[in-house]
């Protein structure tokens, strides 16, 4: 006899994961593709994960390929919770006050690596956008439709920075252009590049990085050891927090 009633379970449950995988990625892909106009990227130039090359030096990771960004029609929104949310050119945040911060970035993968940003801090975004009381933290949505959350004590530490510079030089594609998070006491996949948006919100929620890996939702290094890519991957010890050398 046909296993009438096995083949329609296996039909049924096909359909099941089909419909949850494309509420999913719907799901993972609304909060940017509100935001992102299609003119905020270029054709069919990708930029992904790399080692190679220069990238030795200073790892690439992107969790998933994204087309390169266009200098051209990208602007930062800055909404949610605040009194007055607004659009910001690349040249706008750049006329902001500038600091330049040597900071080393850990990926909790293990290794790590250093390099002067330049960029603006926090507070200074802040005074124009003028965040709520309500208002804990931040929600970046990047471009890779990569989405990290942010406390907002963290953002005002005084390490943290939103760069668009990296050792004397704009950010590279890979390295987060046209904007990146520098927060160096926590893991880098607390550091969001290439954001679209910055949404100021009333409680923290779990990023892209601690859902698909066992990682903390808060980020913060802890002691351990780490394998630091400028020092011929050496390992040493870590005692948590920023790696300050
Ligand atoms: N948009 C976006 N930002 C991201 C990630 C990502 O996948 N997408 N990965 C994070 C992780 S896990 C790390 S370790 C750092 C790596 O930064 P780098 O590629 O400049 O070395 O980027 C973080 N920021
Ligand atoms: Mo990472």
């Amino acid at each position: 006899m046909r296993p009438f009633g096995l083949i329609r379970r296996r039909d049924f449950l096909a359909r099941l994961i089909s419909a949850v995988g494309a509420l999913a990625v719907g799901w993972f892909k609304s909060p940017v593709r509100a935001w992102a106009g299609a003119g905020d990227f270029s054709g069919a130039d990708f930029v992904g994960k790399t080692r190679a090359g220069r990238y030795e030096k200073f790892y690439v990771n992107y969790w998933r390929s994204l087309r390169r960004i266009r200098a051209e029609t990208w602007a930062l929104d800055v909404g949610g919770l605040c009194e007055a949310p607004r659009r910001f050119g690349l040249e706008e945040l750049k006329a902001l006050p500038a600091v330049t911060q040597t900071s080393r970035l850990k990926c909790v993968e293990c290794w790590s690596a250093k390099a002067e940003w330049r960029g603006f801090r926090v507070p200074e975004l802040e005074k124009l956008v003028r965040p709520l009381p309500s208002a804990v933290g931040v929600v970046f949505h990047c471009g890779d439709d990569y989405v990290e959350y942010l406390d907002r004590e963290s953002l005002n530490n005084g390490r943290a920075l939103l760069a668009y510079a990296m050792d004397g030089e704009p950010l590279t594609h890979e390295h987060g252009f046209p904007l990146r998070a520098v927060v160096p006491f926590k893991y880098g996949y607390k550091n969001p590049k290439a954001i679209l948006r910055m949404e100021y919100v009333t409680e923290p929620l779990p990023g892209t990085w601690s859902k698909i890996g066992p990682y903390s939702v808060d980020g913060t290094i802890l002691p351990g050891w780490d394998h630091p890519l400028d020092r011929g991957k050496v390992r040493r010890r870590i005692h948590g927090g920023e790696i300050l050398d």
